[in-house]
């Protein structure tokens, strides 16, 4: 299942999840040599949705490949292809029609292929993932860099008339008050001009309906505005949610949705007026079986083990993630920091403008706003992370996506997470800082409380020193297994100590309002072999992880636990860490 619930009960899909005829095309080569060279009889199946790195000879492969699969249809029908998300570059093409491109990695795109004629029809797909300096992310980049279609393909049976999308914001107008706008794009795929009629509901009773008139072939905006009452917050102890169907002739479509306010007031964040302390971990949505193509059962589980070790919050670190994960924070109360995959800490500033490189980190934000503008539980846009926020090029880079983002979504705050809080020229742009600080791992601790001081007062500089700050990242690593009587680099005790002190100390600070731990689970390193980074990866994992990468606990974990639970830390770390 993509979401929690069913979006769809009268337009007609199946997943085209399967078994999928695939080739690598290492000097690619492309379409020259025609379809059926492309798939010789000795082509692969590989599993869709799934990474190839996870499959046996394919781990280390990083660029273009190709995947077939057929589509039959009973009766000529419109056809609408939706892929949840493909890694990378994707070129998609039905019966040799190249339908179009699409480049990012996390988020759906789609085509629709108005009177496909009955019959079987090949549908295939050109990806490559290999990165450089002007993709998202880059091509120095501290997680493993999966390659395939990562998330399921939909074909979809279109009516004439269809639902192309629904747009639902509101303003609150007091507790239990909003002024609620509902915008519908309907879209005709007939040939001659047509009615359909309209019903929307809100939990299953018809809140507004109409019959609209679409000419032949065109698209028409609805736009509901109504004031509702009555209404529950969407509240962390008590996340009431909404869900909205829209009807249209022989189409629908559900979405959910969830009233709450957001805002910030002298440095602190304030959910429905009430301030928050944030509590939370950095998750990569990977696992060494999976890749980033995670199964929705081990999310439910990443998500019990975030809960019990008292969490309200969770950080996306550095992805659009999963609808179906997302779902499940809006039914449980949990906070969500959503983000894009700019991940900077090497990249050298002046590729930071680079036209493509803009342009695409424009789109990928647009696109992650469009698809998850109605989750509650998200409170955050993240815009980048690390990336050289001394620089002007970075500057001019966080005012575009900023600016993006606020024309787009005026209900959440717009966040970045800094790496360079001491000389960071960005500080003023954003409604929330954070700051990655690996005191102890990267560098001594102790100069952290001297640090935040300063950086307070360069805040003040900024125009800043009322925006909230939160500790996005900090850590150190710590492999599963090895412990032992002192606090050794790479042992759980060591990064259990570090922790905790670390935790101790930003908790104390009432000028940063949480903390992120950097990180949920352990994640597979980029690889060695294929780039001379991160040569400290033992294991080829980034061992920061509370949990190891199959979330089996250290030590880590129940000293965090403890803290965020309110316990009292029981470990006598006695060192001078
Ligand atoms: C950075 C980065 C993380 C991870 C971390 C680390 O802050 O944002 O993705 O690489 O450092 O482990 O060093």
């Amino acid at each position: 299942m993509i979401r929690t619930f069913q979006q769809h009960r009268l337009r007609q899909g199946q997943l085209l999840d399967g078994l999928w005829d695939f080739v690598f095309d290492k000097d690619n080569r492309g379409l020259a040599e025609g379809w059926q060279t492309k798939f010789p009889s000795s082509h692969d199946r590989v599993p869709v949705p799934a990474c190839w790195n996870n499959e046996l000879g394919k781990f280390d492969y990083e660029g273009v490949a190709w995947y077939r699969t057929w589509i039959t249809l009973e009766e000529s029908s419109h056809l609408r292809l939706l892929f949840h998300a493909v890694l990378g570059h994707a070129d998609v093409y039905l019966d040799g029609n190249h339908l179009g491109y699409h480049y990012g990695g996390y988020t759906p795109f789609d085509f629709t292929v108005p009177n496909a004629t009955a019959g079987v029809h090949e549908l295939i797909v050109r990806t490559d993932s290999t990165l450089t300096l002007n993709t998202i992310p880059y091509h120095i980049v501290d997680w493993f860099h999966y390659g395939g279609i990562i998330r399921p393909v939909e074909v979809q049976l279109l009516s004439d008339v269809s639902i192309e999308a629904m747009r639902i914001t509101y303003d609150m107008t007091g507790d239990s008050s909003a002024d609620v706008r509902t915008t519908l794009t309907l879209r005709s795929l007939s040939d001659t001009p047509v009615e359909a009629p309209v019903t929307l509901y809100r939990n299953g009773e018809i809140f507004y309906s109409e019959t609209v008139y679409l000419p032949a072939k065109e698209s028409l905006e609805l736009n509901v505005e109504q004031a509702w009452s009555g209404l529950k917050r969407w509240e962390q102890e008590d996340p009431e949610l909404y869900m909205i169907r829209a009807v249209a002739g022989q189409d629908d479509l559900t979405d959910r949705i969830g009233f709450r306010t957001v805002e910030t007031r002298n440095k602190k964040i304030l959910l429905n007026g009430k301030e928050l302390y944030l509590q939370g971990v950095n998750r990569h949505e990977e696992h060494p079986e999976w890749g980033f193509a995670f199964p929705n059962k081990l999310m439910t589980k990443d998500l019990d083990i975030i809960l019990q070790m008292g969490c309200n919050t969770v950080r996306g670190s550095h992805y659009p993630q999963s609808e179906y994960w997302l779902d499940l924070l809006d039914e449980q109360g949990v906070i969500f920091w959503g983000e894009i995959p700019i991940w900077g800490a090497a990249f050298p500033a002046e590729h930071t403008d680079d036209p493509l490189f803009v342009q695409r980190a424009l789109t990928m934000m647009d696109e992650m706003i469009k698809r998850d503008l109605h989750h509650p539980s998200i409170l955050f846009w993240s815009v980048h992370n690390e990336i050289d926020t001394r620089s002007k090029q970075a500057y001019d880079l966080s005012v575009q996506l900023t600016e993006l983002v606020r024309s787009k979504d005026q209900s959440r705050l717009v966040a970045y997470a800094t790496m360079h809080p001491m000389t960071d020229i960005c500080l003023g742009l954003f409604d929330v800082i954070g700051i990655n600080y690996y005191g102890g791992w990267y560098f001594g601790h102790v100069e952290f409380e001297e640090m935040l001081v300063k950086f307070h007062e360069r805040c003040k500089e900024y125009g800043a020193e009322h925006t909230p700050v939160l500790m996005t990242e900090f850590g150190g690593a710590g492999v599963y297994g090895d412990s032992g009587w002192e606090p050794r680099l790479f042992s759980e005790d060591y990064q259990a100590e570090l922790l905790s002190k670390s935790l101790k100390l930003f908790r104390s600070d009432a000028k940063i309002s949480g903390t992120y731990v950097w990180q949920f689970a352990d994640t597979r390193a980029d690889l060695q072999s294929r780039r001379p980074h991160f040569r400290d990866r033992a294991r080829s994992f980034n061992n920061k992880g509370l949990v190891n990468e199959y979330r089996k606990p250290k030590l880590a974990y129940r000293v965090v636990k403890g803290i965020y639970k309110g316990q009292n830390d029981p470990y006598d770390w006695g060192s001078t860490l």
